[in-house]
């Protein structure tokens, strides 16, 4: 392992720790990345010197914000294969730390989105700082909440988790606990301090993070949860959208201005795979379903122009097709749902809990 891996690795104590180390790219995942992070998570899984997996970033610039967008987008240009080597590699990460039969400790200590949101809720403790901004924001970019997003968010209080599903809010650590996506608050100043001490003594991990431990301060968002749980109860987008212009107050039109702004096409595919994800029998039969999603949706039209709007040009303009809700249709969405060849489904890594 060099110092300039984009994934470092190592045992430390008798903790494995798994440190992003990409900076220049918010340590976006890459398909290697992932592939790298999942061998070593492997190899610990038996290993007795690992007694715990610290998993944390390098630098100052936050913890993860996402996937390789340029690639996939780009690859969904031409025929979307090597978007879906990504997405196959990334799923199987997310399920291995999903079933990990050893304690997980996530530091999200600044920007956590989309695919880093995917590597730190399936960890067992979560921490959060006050540089925790936590997100899903594909469906401005014509993507959809997956890394298990379909599975995690309906399991939230209320509908918290089809709002965040939606619109793509940004959180900070206050809301984050308030949610149950954190389990933990402690200052970034804390947290060189609480890693030595965690790798120093990893069977104290409990008495250490809540030595280090602090309060967040309010949730800001305790004042809109009552209003996200009406607002956002209806059976579809349409009738979500519905109750927010009948509602009439301010809080109510942001929330219309910021869903005016996201893909119809994706806000009607996250709201499906948020139904289905709360239904489903288990995690990895739901990452076989968001796989298939992804399969096609890196391929559609909203997906290469919601990367160039946001990410590329930056224009923050992206020209929707089809450019409203009544626009998308039902048998859109079945083809976007509809199973994969049976040699193209997705499977977990085998050897763990719910390996082939
Ligand atoms: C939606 C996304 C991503 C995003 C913005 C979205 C995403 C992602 C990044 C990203 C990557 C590297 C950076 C950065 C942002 O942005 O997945 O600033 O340096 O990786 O709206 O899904």
């Amino acid at each position: 392992m060099s110092d300039d891996a984009e994934v470092l690795t190592r045992i430390e104590g008798r903790v494995g720790r798994i440190t992003l180390n990409r900076p220049k790219a918010l340590h976006a995942l890459t398909t290697a990345m992932c592939r790298t992070m999942s061998e070593v998570l492997v190899d610990w899984r038996g290993d007795p010197r690992v007694e715990i997996v610290l998993l944390d970033h390098s630098g100052e610039r936050g913890f993860c914000a996402g996937g390789d967008i340029r690639m996939l987008a780009e690859s969904g240009a031409r025929d979307g294969l090597e978007a879906r080597e990504f997405f196959f590699t990334e799923y199987r990460l997310n399920h291995l730390l999903f079933t990990y039969p050893k304690t997980v400790v996530a530091v999200m200590d600044g920007v956590t989105m989309g695919g880093g949101v995917g590597l730190a809720l399936p960890a067992a403790r979560r921490i959060a700082t006050e540089r925790t901004t936590f997100a899903m924001p594909e469906t401005g970019i014509g993507l959809f909440p997956d890394v298990g997003g379909g599975w995690h968010l309906p399991r939230l209080p209320g509908r918290a988790g089809l709002w965040l599903a939606l619109t793509g809010a940004r959180i900070k650590a206050a809301d984050c606990l308030a949610l149950g996506l954190a389990t933990h608050y402690v200052a970034s100043g804390a947290l060189p301090q609480l890693k030595a001490e965690i790798i120093a003594e990893p069977q104290n991990l409990d008495a250490l993070l809540a030595a280090h431990g602090s309060d967040p301060g309010p949730s800001p968002l305790a004042a809109h949860r009552a209003d996200i749980d009406r607002l956002f109860a209806g059976d579809s987008v349409e009738a979500i959208v519905a109750a927010l212009e009948a509602d009439g107050g301010d809080w109510g039109r942001a929330q219309l201005d910021t869903l005016a702004q996201k893909s119809p096409q994706t806000l009607k595919v996250a709201f499906r795979q948020l139904e289905l994800g709360a239904q489903a029998a288990d995690f990895a039969q739901h990452m076989a379903l968001e796989y298939q999603i992804g399969a096609r949706v890196v391929t559609l039209p909203d997906f290469i122009e919601g990367v160039r709007a946001v990410i590329i040009d930056k224009d923050n303009a992206p020209r929707w097709s089809p450019d409203s809700l009544a626009g998308v249709t039902r048998e859109q969405l079945d083809e976007i749902f509809a199973p994969l060849p049976s040699n193209q489904v997705w499977r977990p890594l085998p050897g763990g809990e719910g390996g082939v």
